[in-house]
């Protein structure tokens, strides 16, 4: 079952502080660069999420790397991470609006600024990267809408430019590039942080236009969420918001960037929409939400594209019987390895290599596709590498095509966003004669459980020791 708490941030919050996957940082943290220190560690570890209690010279606590393993998107799904995929696809066959609530029951408008009070200084907004070139709204969910597109919640980047002026940079196929692209000045757009959880999950995950991503969010939750009108723009927005930033299109544009990526490497300046912020509403003691991008692994890869990875699965399964899991790994960077699992018992001539085609169909950015069988773990980058090196004769088994398009922060591009694919059906075939080593697997689980107990009785007496 989703964990239905009134309170989704807050009450997830106190779900990982529960199951051990949350670390407290008591000492003041410096919001230029010590955030980003604390975040590059946790992630190269595989950690924990990290709440932040004291930022020096902001009166908020922050919370970053939230979703930075699959553990945790699982945990905020209620499900186990194998469980994951067809719990997605079974929960998206549906959408669930949102109800509206009033102000009075909408905890994001216990503090509400406006006009002249507004000041984005009074956010722990963090220097992340060296080289990036300004402070950036890292896990902000950007709202807007259009009147004939409809609703959309997205999560964009957004540099600090001054108290009361941001930017958002929005890739040309995003939604909201269209919204303010079409309505121009004064198109309404809310930067939210610290809301549900799926919503996040939903955010960063690309649907068609028509979808609204609040009521995907819904129906991951099983139950709609809670949206209330922001005070200053004709927008609905997450009642159980931490913070909330309403603002307006200026018009104009300007240079925003460089910033370090989700590749790990620096995109360039680029024009970017400056917004000015017409109120910003906050609970009383609000928690910023914060997301570090970087080299990989990075929260940002952890999640994005998870719900787009389970419906890829759906939808090549129905085609291609034998698939048994999709992926984009989240150590590769995500946008540019694929790896497609399928039943050897079920291969015809030619469906892997049409299956590897199809594939990129799904994820057009792809660079690398890989077919393996289904004793391989597609979440362990080193077992796909394993069958790569022992399953592939690279003469036979691989093929490129070139000048397809790819993604547009590729620092390889010779031409922007053109990069050739590297297909490799790294599945058995016939010639293939390794047997795999293993002993048996009654031996195996039962000296796993004489494992476990040995592991959790040091455990314990390590933990003896320190008190
Ligand atoms: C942490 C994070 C940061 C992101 N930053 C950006 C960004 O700066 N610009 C952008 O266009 N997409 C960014 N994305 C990707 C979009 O959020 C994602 O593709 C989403 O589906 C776009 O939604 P839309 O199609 O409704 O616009 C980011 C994703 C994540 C998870
Ligand atoms: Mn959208």
């Amino acid at each position: 079952m989703p964990h239905t708490g009134t309170d989704p941030f807050r009450d997830f919050i106190a779900k990982l502080d529960e199951m051990g996957e949350l670390l407290r940082v008591p000492e003041p943290v410096d919001s230029e660069y010590e955030i980003c220190a604390w975040c590059r560690h946790v992630a190269d570890d595989d950690g924990p999420a990290l709440f932040f209690e004291r930022i020096k010279g902001y009166r908020m606590s922050a919370l970053a790397n939230l979703f930075g393993t699959r553990k945790r998107i699982a945990m905020a799904l209620g499900v186990e991470p194998h469980q994951m995929a067809s719990a997605i696809v079974e929960r998206l066959r549906r959408r669930l609006a949102p109800v509206s609530v009033d102000a009075k029951s909408a905890p994001c408008k216990q503090v509400v600024k406006r006009g002249d009070q507004v000041n984005l200084d009074e956010l722990p907004i963090p220097f992340w990267n060296v080289g990036d070139g300004g402070r950036y709204v890292s896990a902000g969910i950007n709202m807007g809408a259009h009147p004939v597109w409809g609703k959309n919640a997205g999560i964009y980047r957004n540099m600090y430019r001054s108290r009361n002026e941001i930017f958002a940079q929005i890739a040309p196929d995003h939604h909201q590039r269209l919204f303010y692209e079409d309505i121009g000045e004064g198109c309404p757009m809310a930067i939210v942080l610290g809301v549900d959880p799926l919503l996040y999950l939903a955010a960063g995950s690309d649907f068609p236009v028509s979808d609204y991503e609040v009521d995907v969010a819904g129906a991951l939750r099983g139950t709609p969420l809670r949206v209330v009108k922001a005070e200053t723009i004709d927008l609905e927005i997450p009642a159980d918001a931490e913070i909330v930033i309403e603002t307006q299109y200026t018009g104009e544009m300007d240079e925003e960037g460089p910033f370090n990526e989700f590749t790990g490497y620096q995109s360039e300046r680029r024009k970017a929409p400056i917004w000015r912020v017409t109120a910003i509403t906050t609970r009383a003691k609000p928690v910023m939400h914060l997301a570090f991008a970087g080299k990989p692994p990075n929260e940002n890869v952890v999640f994005w594209r998870e719900l787009e990875d389970a419906l890829a699965l759906d939808a090549l399964q129905k085609r291609f019987p034998l698939v048994t899991g999709v992926t984009r790994p989240a150590d590769l960077a995500r946008d540019f390895w694929g790896i497609v699992q399928i039943n050897p018992k079920l291969r015809r001539p030619g469906t892997v290599r049409n299956l590897l085609l199809a594939t990129t169909y799904l994820m057009p950015r792809l660079k690398y596709v890989v077919a393996v069988d289904d004793d391989i773990d597609i979440f362990r980058t080193n077992d796909v590498l394993w069958a790569v090196s022992t399953r592939v004769d690279p003469g036979r088994d691989v093929f490129i095509v070139p000048e397809t398009g790819g993604g547009p922060i590729d620092p390889s591009s010779y031409e922007f966003a053109i990069t050739s694919k590297l297909f490799i059906d790294a599945t058995k075939k016939a010639h293939f004669r390794g047997v795999v080593s293993m002993p048996p697997r009654e031996v195996l689980d039962r000296v796993r459980v004489q494992l476990d107990k040995l592991l959790a009785a040091r455990a314990a007496a390590e933990r003896g020791e320190a008190q």
